[in-house]
């Protein structure tokens, strides 16, 4: 039978399949391959003698933290407290793009007083799906878990946005300790390599880890990354050379467009800050 890991242990997976959680071994073979068996694979069971027998392949993947098949990443920042930091945010999509993610914003604690119609309005202009939740009273919850049924979802987001909180209220009931900062979570050894799914509702799965709060862009050279800046992709026709890296060149569609305000121009100056700091990266 098919089922999907939703724990590793050292040479103990659990798999969740036909309505049984089935705690397998895997076949040798399989514990040979280069890549292991991740939280989140899809697989083939023989129940009998409970035996992984086959990866079915994979969406996408993951190293840090390891997990496979992500559908959707739902970034959370806070309206305030703590300030909504837009580079994270920005950064956290573009490692979404790269790896096929659904990147989904989530603007938390709505009740407290702050403007954050500005966020709603860059990123829906995008197409990006904005929603706006109070975790500490139950509103946009249900929208929240709609959006994510039938779907694995990760949250990330900075300490203290309120996703232990979502995940909560999600779940109706205490799963993850609120006001517990990550960096207290990190003094505990492999916590950010910890990953687990819940499952909410049938087939709807939340990946418990803090690893995707703490990612850095990895893996993405300064070349690509205009392909993840999504709204971008309308006016790269317009550069005069197609190697344009929209920063120096003087006839550059991109530049044109964030002129015309057609891009946002708050999102091209994070756009510039990271081509800097990726190609510095890369010669230092
Ligand atoms: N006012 C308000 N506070 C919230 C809300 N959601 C979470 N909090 C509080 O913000 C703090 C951090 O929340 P937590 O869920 O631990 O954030 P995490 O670090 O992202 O998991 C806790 O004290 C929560 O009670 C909200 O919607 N409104
Ligand atoms: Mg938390
Ligand atoms: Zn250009």
């Amino acid at each position: 039978m098919k089922g999907i890991v939703i724990k590793v242990q050292p040479n103990l997976y659990s798999v969740k399949a036909e309505d049984k959680v089935i705690d397998c071994i895997a076949r040798g073979l399989l514990k040979l391959k280069k890549s292991p068996i991740l939280v989140g694979d899809m697989v083939q069971v023989d129940e009998e003698t409970r035996t992984i027998q086959k990866i079915l392949p994979r969406k996408n993947e993951f190293i840090r933290p390891p997990i496979a098949n992500v559908d959707q990443l739902v970034i959370v920042v806070a309206s305030t407290n703590p300030t909504p930091d837009l580079m994270l945010l920005d950064k956290q999509i573009v490692m979404a793009e790269k790896n096929g993610v659904e990147p989904i914003i989530c603007i938390n604690k709505i009740d407290l007083d702050a403007d954050y119609s500005s966020i709603i309005e860059t990123y829906e202009n995008i197409g990006y799906q904005v929603i706006t939740t109070t975790a500490k009273n139950g509103i946009g919850i249900d929208k929240l878990a709609r959006i994510i049924s039938n779907k694995i979802t990760a949250f990330s987001g900075n300490s203290g946005v309120g996703k232990s909180a979502l995940t909560n209220n999600i779940f109706n009931e205490e799963v993850a300790k609120e006001g517990e900062t990550s960096e207290k979570l990190q003094r505990g050894k492999h916590t950010t390599k910890h990953v687990e799914l819940f499952e909410f509702a049938n087939n709807s799965f939340i990946a418990d880890t803090p690893g995707f709060s703490s990612f850095e862009i990895e893996g993405i050279s300064c070349k690509e990354l205009a392909d993840y800046f999504i709204e971008f992709g309308k006016y790269v026709g317009d550069c005069e050379y197609r190697s344009c890296t929209h920063i120096k060149e003087l006839n550059c569609g991109i530049k044109k467009a964030v002129s015309k305000r057609k891009i946002d121009k708050g999102r091209y100056d994070r756009y510039v800050a990271l081509y800097e700091k990726i190609k510095g990266e890369k010669k230092w």
